[in-house]
């Protein structure tokens, strides 16, 4: 991308908190004074949120940039911030997770109950060989022993690396290799798309082929046949007969956490390694004040499965920090049927919802008649995260879910960022549809130009961090050049996130997509998301990818795949009508440079198992190339799909 992305999209709609949760509000608007007045000091006073064993002598180590150290010479614990202090403090009998198995079985664990299973773990995993350091592999379905093989590594000060349990045996393999860890924590399976689902064949292949690991300890979750091998441990024979209790031990402040590996586009997976007291800060303060969480009432669940950063910092370690009581569920949103979502939400009350802009549109898509079915008065909070979320898609949110009461947080962040960096603060912020906002207190956003510098508001760029935060990634595990040369080296002190972005009228904040997918057209910079939104704003669709396809006249041209809500004819002609419509839609919108050179109706997108659009692939269809690299699309078959239809759709004038 050269220069600046163009603002194409204006939204003049603005939604300010319900008055009852402003007045009540968590974190009220002052909170960015106080930051703004003294940051370091800010960050202080949000760490002691935590008991610390020893106290830090120094808030902020940045001598030595990129590499950032906080709360220098602290000590703490992070299991006996997430789960004995609470315990400590009277709240044993509190609920820490109900959870929901797809099947419809449930369990109710409580904070002592997930004490005595953490102590247990840790334990087990110290019996093993486990010690302070060492990396140990999590390859789990959505149990709570997943949690809770987390925080027993994090009690006995061992790294882990969770690998999403739909993840092949050579992606397994690979992690386990590039962490060189000693120990897997597995299932023999779990349930998803109304069957059991194996994982422990997967886990026997990759201890295979890696020969490093040690010992593998397996939950018996479906029952399901497996094959054993003398490194084999069943979860039920050593961690639930094991000693219920365990002394926690401190560590120092930055002791390696956990390794999570991203994929990236292109190249080796990158092992971003987060650290304890930084870390557990701010996943705990935002937890607190982007869902403004109240302990005692307050029912939060989190849709995001535990392999993604999302699960990390907000199912297990923010939420737990603050004690809060919290819904998982195992299986998929359409198990038994369309409405699962919205049974658990009427089920145990959620007040609090977090999930991603690809179920919401899949729920648009699935049609507005299956949540108007269920009980949703619970509902005061909603987040959302992943991508880009549509205005149109935010105010569907809002009305069928929210049903036109609720905040909506759309949170920005990344699995390097840690935490939620920048979000509305739903007591403060009179929040925009499709804008993130502003920077949380404590943070440096920007969006520059090519040259480093600030872009005025209504100017579009790239979006960089400005000042070291709590919950950075400390580095690339084993790989400090690769740290520097991704993140650190494209503009001069600071962070490159990678994501486009534009400031509106107001200077509010405007997430545009990756800069890779960034389509240059007649000589203008035109980023997805504003095609993807306009496309979406159309009351035909729910949800749309477009591409930047080389074109002999303008460079690169528009090319839209398009999937139309579920009640929308697209046989014969409708379907020949409703592209064009969609196309004078776009230009409409957005200026005749945005009108679409081709838009295809499509059954389904290419994502990633997290749910991201892969715009890549989309490209080498539009481009009629062969397909890159599909190892980690979802469900491989739509590609099939799409590209078969691309050959029966003629390119439009
Ligand atoms: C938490 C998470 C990070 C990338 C990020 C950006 C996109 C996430 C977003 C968003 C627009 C939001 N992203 N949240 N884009 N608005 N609210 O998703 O981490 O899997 O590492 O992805 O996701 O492109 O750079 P991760």
């Amino acid at each position: 991308m050269s220069e600046t992305l163009e603002n194409l999209s204006s939204e003049t709609r603005q939604f300010p908190p319900p008055a009852d949760l402003a007045a009540n509000a968590n974190v009220k608007a002052d909170a960015y004074e106080e930051a703004a007045a003294d940051r370091l000091a800010f960050w202080a006073k949000q760490a002691e949120r935590l008991a610390w064993a020893k106290p830090w002598d120094q808030i902020l180590d940045w001598s030595n940039p990129p590499f950032a150290k906080w709360f220098v010479g602290g000590e703490l614990n992070i299991a006996y911030n997430c789960v004995d202090r609470h315990v400590e403090a009277g709240n044993g009998d509190k609920v820490a997770i109900h959870w929901e198995g797809e099947p419809g079985d449930t369990r109710t664990v409580t904070y002592s109950d997930l004490l005595k299973l953490v102590s247990q773990a840790a334990n087990t995993l110290t019996d093993l060989g486990v010690t302070a350091g060492d990396r140990v592999m999590i390859y789990m379905p959505m149990i709570p022993e997943a949690a809770v093989a987390m925080l027993a590594c994090a009690r006995i000060g061992a790294t882990h690396s969770v690998v999403f349990g739909g993840f092949s045996v050579d992606a397994l393999a690979t992690r386990i290799d590039d962490a060189d860890a000693k120990v897997v924590i597995t299932a023999d399976g779990g349930y998803r798309r109304g069957k059991p689902s194996a994982l422990k064949p997967t886990v026997d292949e990759a201890v295979a082929r890696t020969g490093r690991i040690e010992h593998v300890l397996v939950v018996r979750r479906t029952g399901q046949e497996v094959e054993w091998t003398d490194k084999d441990k069943w979860w039920h024979e050593t961690v639930e007969q094991a000693s219920p209790t365990h002394e926690a031990q401190a560590f120092d402040s930055e002791h390696p956490l956990f390794i999570l590996y991203t994929s990236g586009t292109t190249g080796k997976p990158k092992g971003i390694l987060h650290t304890t007291g930084g870390y557990l800060t701010q996943t705990s303060y935002t937890h607190h004040a982007v869902f403004d969480l109240k302990a005692d009432t307050d029912v939060y669940w989190c849709t995001a499965d535990i392999g993604w950063v999302t699960g990390h910092s907000y199912i297990v370690y923010g939420p737990l920090s603050n004690g809060a009581t919290q819904v998982m569920y195992e299986g998929t949103p359409d198990t038994p049927d369309r409405g699962r979502f919205w049974q658990i939400v009427d089920k145990y009350k959620v007040s609090i919802l977090y999930t991603a802009p690809t179920l919401i549109r899949t729920m648009m898509k699935w049609g507005d008649d299956i949540p108007a079915k269920y009980d949703l008065s619970s509902l005061r909070v909603l987040g959302s995260v992943g991508e880009p979320i549509n205005p149109e898609a935010w105010i569907w949110y809002r009305e069928h879910v929210g049903r036109e009461r609720t905040p909506i947080v759309d949170t920005w962040w990344q699995t390097e960022t840690g935490a939620i960096m920048i979000s509305p603060l739903p007591g403060v912020t009179a929040a925009k549809p499709g804008s993130a906002m502003t920077a949380l207190p404590g943070i440096g956003a920007d969006v520059i130009d090519d040259q480093a510098q600030s872009v005025p508001n209504g100017g579009g760029g790239f979006l960089v961090l400005t000042e070291p935060w709590p919950s950075m990634l400390r580095t690339i595990w084993g790989d400090d050049q690769r740290f520097i040369d991704t993140y650190w080296s494209r503009f001069d002190g600071y962070y490159f996130a990678g994501d486009g972005a534009k400031k509106d009228a107001d200077g509010a904040l405007w997430l545009l997509g990756r800069v890779d997918d960034v389509m240059l057209v007649s000589g203008h910079n035109i980023s997805t998301t504003e095609v993807e939104s306009a496309l979406v704003s159309h009351p035909s669709v729910a949800e749309a990818a477009v591409v930047g396809a080389t074109d002999p006249t303008t460079g690169q041209a528009i090319v839209a795949f398009t999937i139309p809500r579920g009640n929308v004819d697209t046989a014969g002609d409708a379907g020949e009508a409703l592209i064009k419509d969609l196309r004078n839609h776009v230009a409409k919108t957005l200026g005749p440079i945005a009108k679409p050179r081709q838009i295809m109706l499509v059954a389904e997108l290419p994502k990633t198992r997290s749910g991201k659009i892969m715009r890549r692939l989309l490209r080498d269809v539009a481009e009629n190339r062969s397909l890159g690299d599909v190892t980690t699309l979802q469900d491989s078959t739509v590609m099939d799909l799409i590209s078969s239809g691309l050959k029966t759709a003629k390119p439009e004038d």
